[in-house]
């Protein structure tokens, strides 16, 4: 089992050695996290996800996918553009996306693991634009990591609110999961 981090902050400016992009299945960049990402980093990542779109993936990302690109400027070593599914409303459909928002977590840590990354950077996916409930995103993001086979060493959540961060240390406290808490600066 990976070592479970949690930080508020900005995930662009986290010292891993991959960052988890909340991204669309367009990749070509959008808002919420997308957008900081793409920013901060710069054109090199768009460049990258443009060739991406012209050569393996003609029709986009699918739901519950991720895929690596260089990082541009930022310190992290890669981007993983992972796509999350959009929060259907409690019913029938939100077992089936919640499957998919697994997915999204655990194809990003197989593509980390498989970059040979040591460190991996979460936002919580799927919890902004795409409206999924904190409460729920974070168990999702929690147990899904801690059962993973193929991840990095360090899996770090970096928790944009007080008040996300705090969903995700009471989830991982209802969950008994250890998760070590870091300093709003993360001395690494
Ligand atoms: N660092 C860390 N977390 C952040 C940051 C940041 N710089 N900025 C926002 N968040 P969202 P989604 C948090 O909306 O729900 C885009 O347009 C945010 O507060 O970024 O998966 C994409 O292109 C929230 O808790 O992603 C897609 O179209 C979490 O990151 C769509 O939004 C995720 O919010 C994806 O929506």
């Amino acid at each position: 089992m990976p070592r479970l981090e949690l930080v508020t902050g900005d995930i662009t400016t986290e010292r891993v050695d991959a960052i988890v992009n909340a991204a669309n299945s367009g990749l070509l960049g959008g808002g919420g996290v997308d957008g900081a990402i793409h920013r901060a980093g710069g054109p090199a990542i768009l460049e990258e996800c443009r060739a991406l779109r012209a050569t393996t993936l003609p029709d986009g990302l699918p739901t519950g996918e991720a895929v690596a690109t260089g990082a541009g400027r930022l310190s992290a070593k890669w981007v993983i553009h992972a796509v999350g599914p959009v929060w259907p409303g409690l019913g029938r459909l939100a077992d089936e996306r919640r499957a998919l928002l697994r997915s999204a977590y655990r194809r990003s840590l197989e593509v980390a693991r498989d970059l040979g990354a040591a460190s991996v950077a979460f936002p919580a996916i799927s919890a902004g634009i795409y409206g999924w409930p904190a409460d729920d995103a974070a168990v999702v993001a929690l147990t899904t990591s801690a059962e993973a086979e193929q991840a990095p060493e360090r899996v770090r959540f970096v928790l944009f609110s007080a008040r996300m961060h705090d969903t995700f240390a009471d989830a991982a406290e209802r969950l008994g999961l250890d998760v070590v808490v870091l300093g709003d600066r993360d001395p690494r």
